[in-house]
């Protein structure tokens, strides 16, 4: 049966705060968390995902999770370290103990973020090509595909880890051209990851069907994911603004882009 309930973590989060606007349209029951308290929502739990009881008792009796919460930008190795690393484990042993039987997880672009990127007539990327990450954020993400994949293979967990590129509601750069993903396209994709049948661990990119995208729609297509966005009407003011991308540019050579040089820092 289709999940009714989901627990959403980071829900006081930027990405948090547009999907607890949108899933709820599609049917869901959502229960939601954060480190934070979330905005206009007292029944939020607030919870560190250290904390392992919280945590199994936030996951008690849902249909799936939708794993948002952590550090979203680079950090120290220490924080990276406990905040997804550590906390993406102690969410999954939450999500056995209590036999949840599918998770999405918020992977990144930045676990392959040293990937060149496309130029010209070069193919997309796949989501096969090795993990390539271009940060400690990064290889945290890397790390939780490669732990949903032991849940699958072990406990028979299910999760499509959703390597999303930017989802905001306007892409703020040229690069976000080819790897914005809309509100409601995230949407439309985290409801396919929550309801297709039989994903067992599945690795897709999130992003718009944008005229200049970087990498292969396909798996999550296979979803059931059916893009309806495109950031192409925002290219030419954000050319005009900032220039096109110049490959030799080492800003602009790579998937990750400026995390790949100069990460911006998660500010706490
Ligand atoms: P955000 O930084 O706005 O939200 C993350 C939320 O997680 C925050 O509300 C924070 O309080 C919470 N959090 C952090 N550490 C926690 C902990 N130890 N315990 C409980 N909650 C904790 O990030 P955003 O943009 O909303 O991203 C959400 C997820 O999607 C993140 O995992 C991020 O890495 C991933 N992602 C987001 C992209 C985007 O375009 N917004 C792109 C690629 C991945
Ligand atoms: C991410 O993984 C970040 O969480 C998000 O804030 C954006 O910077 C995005 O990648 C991006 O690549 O633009």
């Amino acid at each position: 049966p289709a999940p009714r309930t989901v627990l959403l973590t980071g829900a006081a989060g930027g990405l948090g705060t547009l999907m607890r606007g949108l899933l709820p349209a599609y049917g869901y029951d959502l229960r939601l968390l954060d480190l934070r308290p979330v905005d206009g929502e007292p029944a939020a739990l607030t919870v560190d995902l250290a904390d392992r009881a919280a945590l199994r008792e936030a996951v008690r009796g849902v249909d799936a999770v939708l794993h948002l919460a952590g550090i979203s930008l680079e950090s120290t190795f220490d924080k990276i370290l406990k905040a997804n690393i550590e906390g993406v484990h102690h969410l999954y042993e939450a999500v056995r103990e209590e036999g949840v039987p599918r998770v999405v997880f918020a992977s990144s672009n930045h676990a392959v973020g040293f990937t060149p990127r496309p130029v010209g007539d070069d193919p997309l990327i796949p989501v096969g090509t090795p993990r390539r990450p271009d940060t400690f954020y990064g290889l945290s993400k890397s790390f939780g595909e490669d732990l949903a994949q032991f849940y699958w293979d072990k406990h028979g967990i299910e999760t499509v880890s959703v390597r999303i590129g930017s989802c905001f509601l306007e892409p703020a750069n040229v690069r976000m051209l080819s790897v914005w993903m809309s509100p409601g396209d995230g949407a439309r994709l985290f409801h396919a990851a929550l309801t297709a049948p039989h994903v067992k661990h599945s690795v897709v990119y999130g992003s718009s069907a944008n005229t200049r995208l970087w990498w292969d729609l396909g798996p999550a297509r296979a979803l059931g994911y059916e893009p309806q966005d495109d950031s192409e009407q925002y290219a030419e003011k954000l050319i005009a603004e900032h220039g096109e991308l110049d490959p030799a540019n080492p800003d602009h050579a790579h998937l990750g882009g400026h995390f790949c040089t100069n990460p911006p820092l998660w500010p706490h």
